[in-house]
């Protein structure tokens, strides 16, 4: 494929050339791990050489294929996400109808971002290979659940995975087991089949599900965890681990209010977690 078979439209002003330049510019600019991750995703992308793209100038064809690739790869994964969330909307609806009162406060869904992906293929030794990735990156669909209460957090993880259609590959319950610095929330990692034209993929999902005051925290914590470039002061992580315990202790006082005030509504007894593993880094 050359440049001209796929010039630019006449509103676009960048050239074939220009990006080619841009390419190289940021190759120059990316540490060398990035840039190996950057060219074995690219290679396995477009069947090219990265190397060769690097170096050289890159096709505007080929750098359309790769946008379009890229956004091929997240859209099962947004698919799956779409699945999942009707499925929370149809549980929250018929408690709503049928009980007066929803276990699910709310819910929030992220798609991770190729940054965030290329960030994690290094962190963890993953090949830089889109079938690797897809293989060992499970949380590139990511669903959060909150809740108001604990039991409700476990009583619709119990709900979720009853379905049938939904495999759990994974539970990490770190509200039984929380982490060092005071993190809690269920983590659960299923399939969820997506029907697509001509096949069914089943896609991974993470769904965290935890408690309004569990989520405040686990916010709060990012954002400073973030704001510290992930080197926070001894002090500061000492008290938000005492924040977690308060959290927790809300959590506790919270549950036993709701006991004597109206009975606890039919949730299941024990935590869908209590009989699978502990986290592993716990
Ligand atoms: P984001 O932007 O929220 O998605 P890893 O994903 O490799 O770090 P692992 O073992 O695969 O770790 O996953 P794990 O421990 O089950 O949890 C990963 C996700 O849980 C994180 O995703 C966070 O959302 C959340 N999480 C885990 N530990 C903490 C913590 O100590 N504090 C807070 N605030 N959140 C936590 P991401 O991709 O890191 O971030």
């Amino acid at each position: 494929m050359t440049d001209t078979a796929a010039a630019p439209s006449s509103g676009d002003a960048t050239t074939a050339s220009e990006l080619a330049t841009t390419a190289s510019g940021l190759a120059a600019t990316l540490p060398a791990g990035d840039l190996a991750v950057y060219r074995g995703l690219f290679q396995s992308m477009t069947g090219l050489d990265a190397a060769a793209a690097t170096a050289g100038e890159v096709p505007l064809q080929t750098i359309k294929t790769l946008q379009k690739r890229v956004a091929a790869f997240h859209l099962s994964y947004k698919f799956a996400i779409d699945e999942l969330t009707t499925k929370i909307e149809i549980l929250q609806e018929e408690f709503e109808h049928t009980h007066d009162y929803s276990p699910i406060e709310h819910v929030r869904t992220r798609l991770k971002s190729m940054d965030s992906i290329i960030e994690k293929v290094q962190r963890i030794g993953c090949p830089p290979d889109v079938d690797s990735v897809r293989e060992r990156i499970r949380d590139i669909a990511g669903v959060r659940i909150t809740c108001a209460f604990v039991a409700d957090a476990y009583w619709v993880a119990d709900m979720l995975t009853s379905q049938a259609d939904l495999e759990v590959l994974e539970v990490k319950d770190y509200i039984a087991h929380p982490k060092p610095n005071g993190y809690q929330s269920l983590h659960l990692i299923v399939t969820v089949p997506v029907f697509l034209s001509d096949r069914t993929e089943l896609v991974p999902v993470e769904i965290q599900l935890r408690t309004i005051a569990m989520d405040f925290w686990a916010s709060l914590e990012h954002k400073i965890y973030y704001k510290y470039d992930r080197e926070v002061p001894a002090a500061l992580v000492a008290e938000l681990t005492e924040a977690a315990d308060a959290a927790r202790a809300l959590d506790a006082k919270m549950a036993r209010l709701r006991e004597q005030i109206r009975g606890v509504p039919p949730g299941p007894e024990a935590p869908l977690a209590a009989s699978g593993p502990a986290p592993a880094e716990v």
